[in-house]
């Protein structure tokens, strides 16, 4: 029987740069996840028997709220619900899902980065039919519908155990329950060159992934382990737990810092990677090396060709404002479009499905390509490994031609995280002010050429975000840009991204802290970072 229950609503529902992402205690109030999954339904379009995908990266809560997801899609007239056993999928396996299983849309119960557990975080995104995540135009509408909630349809009895492959019903509605795995292993061996991938593991070469005791796990060790041949035990931290065994599954230098650790030491392994809480995070790192993820962009961009779903050529790149500018001298070289979007996959949807880019990619380690609608972790892995397999060299060697060929950007981003709330807007207000005079303005031997705050107008569908960034970029093309995040859950995180360009191939091995010491004062200096938020240096660098 479906049920109307009345309800009240919040006025905290307001979806960030990937979804609503709140504490677990804050998502466990009577009603939070219900308000905001039927303003979710509410928003979309009709789905009278149209298929909704439901999955998760397995933290805490995620089963709960996946019962009252399915629940819910019974009581708002959906035809069939397609869940992951035990709830699992993966960001860019539910991306894929979508896709080919022409959905309506799908939830994606994860807080990605985040750490879990009863005191972690806690999130659902909403993603529609083109595989991608909701947007603007629809977060908007979610949350604009969430301001007036005033009651949410549910179907009166329990959502099926989620233990057991196979079909049941609950009312009209199909539940069905499948392999987390299958479509999506299926996917990476249509897109990869598998066999030479063997060959190259089957030699002396080997690697490791870190799952993080997040959703990847199953995935990774189906993939690299049983497909690939990689040795059982190639995959760390693989089983999936709901507080991710207490860690951040974060692929950052801090919260990778094992694993990458491994990777320096003289009889490490050739090649190390590891994902997030969700899936779509990727951290590439070689031997002795570890890779920036905008320089992976760059490399995959470049040698994307030698895997087989690229062979002919890639039609353009995009990536978000903050990320270094590596990806774009490879575009120009190669005289393919290039494309520069707010952060968030978002904003990506519709040049991928315009065909006008193949390869996307963020400085937060997220890279994808248009095989689905999100970045995706392990395809990253998978396409270095198919570069690996080919030119038979070492990571660093490949990235080391690459800015022989190139050039090197030479870039970090500093978080400052829990910063009081009014102190990062006061930063970020008096930054807006002082954009208009600051052209001309001299720091030490760097001389502002343009400050503005990142605006951005859809080439395909002409929608508008305002509000992106602010960037400072100086005489020569080196870059401060700052931000505030929008995936964070409490106080706020400020995000400084601060990039040199270097031509000069005898200038490429220095570290990017030496590299970049003279831009990094400055960012202090003009953000008055140290005086607003009582902070001397960044809690994470990467
Ligand atoms: C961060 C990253 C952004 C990424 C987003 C979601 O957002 O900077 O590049 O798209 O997380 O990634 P913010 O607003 O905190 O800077 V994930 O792996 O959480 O889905
Ligand atoms: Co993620």
């Amino acid at each position: 029987m479906i049920e109307t229950i009345a309800t009240k609503p919040f006025n905290d529902q307001k979806p960030g740069t990937s979804g609503l992402r709140k504490s677990v205690p804050h998502f466990r109030q009577a009603n939070y996840a219900e308000n905001f999954i039927q303003a979710i339904f509410d928003a979309a379009d009709s789905h009278d028997g149209e298929t909704l995908v439901i999955g998760g990266d397995g933290r805490f809560y995620n089963r709960e709220v996946i019962q009252t997801a399915i629940r819910m899609a019974a009581g708002n007239g959906y035809g069939r619900v397609v869940v992951g056993r035990g709830g699992i999928l993966s960001t860019p396996a539910a991306s894929n899902l979508i896709r080919i299983r022409k959905a309506a849309g799908g939830i994606i119960l994860s807080a990605s980065h985040n750490p879990g557990g009863p005191k972690g975080d806690f999130g659902i995104k909403y993603n529609v039919a083109n595989g991608g995540p909701a947007p603007e135009k629809i977060t908007s509408a979610i949350f604009e519908r969430t301001r007036t909630m005033s009651q949410y349809r549910i179907w009166s009895g329990d959502a099926p155990s989620l233990a057991e492959f196979g079909e049941t019903k609950l009312g009209d509605m199909v539940v069905e329950v499948i392999d987390p795995v299958a479509d999506y292993a299926a996917l990476m061996e249509k897109l990869f060159d598998f066999g030479q991938i063997r060959d190259l593991i089957a030699s002396r070469f080997t690697l490791r992934f870190d799952a993080m005791h997040a959703v990847t796990g199953p995935y990774a060790k189906e993939i690299l382990e049983n497909r690939l041949g990689a040795p059982l035990g190639t995959v760390i931290n693989g089983e999936p737990l709901e507080d991710f065994g207490g860690g951040h599954p974060d692929p950052n230098a801090v919260h990778a810092a094992t694993l990458i650790n491994q990777l320096m030491a003289p009889n490490g392994p050739d090649f190390g990677a590891a994902s997030d809480g969700d899936g779509d995070r990727n951290l590439i790192v070689g031997k002795g090396i570890v890779v920036s993820p905008s320089d992976s962009l760059a490399v995959l961009a470049a040698n994307a060709h030698l895997a087989p779903a690229y062979k002919d050529g890639i039609a353009g790149i995009a990536r978000s404002m903050p990320t270094s500018q590596a990806a774009d001298r490879v575009a120009a070289k190669r005289g393919i479009g290039m494309y520069e979007t707010p952060t968030g996959w978002k904003f990506f949807g519709t040049l991928l499905d315009a065909g006008k880019v193949t390869i996307c990619g963020e400085e937060s380690a997220g890279t994808g390509s248009d095989h689905v609608r999100e970045k995706d972790g392990l395809w990253a892995v998978l396409l270095w490994l198919n570069i690996l397999a080919v030119r038979r060299e070492s990571v660093q060697a490949i990235l080391e031609s690459h800015w022989a060929e190139f050039g090197r950007n030479y870039y970090q981003r500093h978080d400052y995280e829990e910063v009081d709330a009014k102190a990062a807007e006061g930063l970020m207000g008096s930054l807006h002010d002082r954009l208009a005079s600051m052209a001309g303005q001299r720091f030490g031997t760097l001389v502002v050429s343009e400050a503005d705050d990142f605006s951005y107008k859809d080439p395909v569908d002409g929608s508008v975000a305002t509000g992106q960034g602010v960037r400072i970029v100086f005489s020569g093309g080196s870059r401060i840009v700052y931000r505030l995040s929008g995936t964070g859950t409490k106080g706020a995180t400020l995000r400084v991204y601060i990039e040199r360009y270097e031509p000069d191939r005898t200038r490429h091995d220095i570290a990017p802290e030496q590299a970049l010491t003279e831009l990094i004062d400055t960012a202090s200096a003009i953000g008055e970072i140290g005086k607003r938020t009582g902070r001397t240096a960044p809690d994470v660098i990467t």
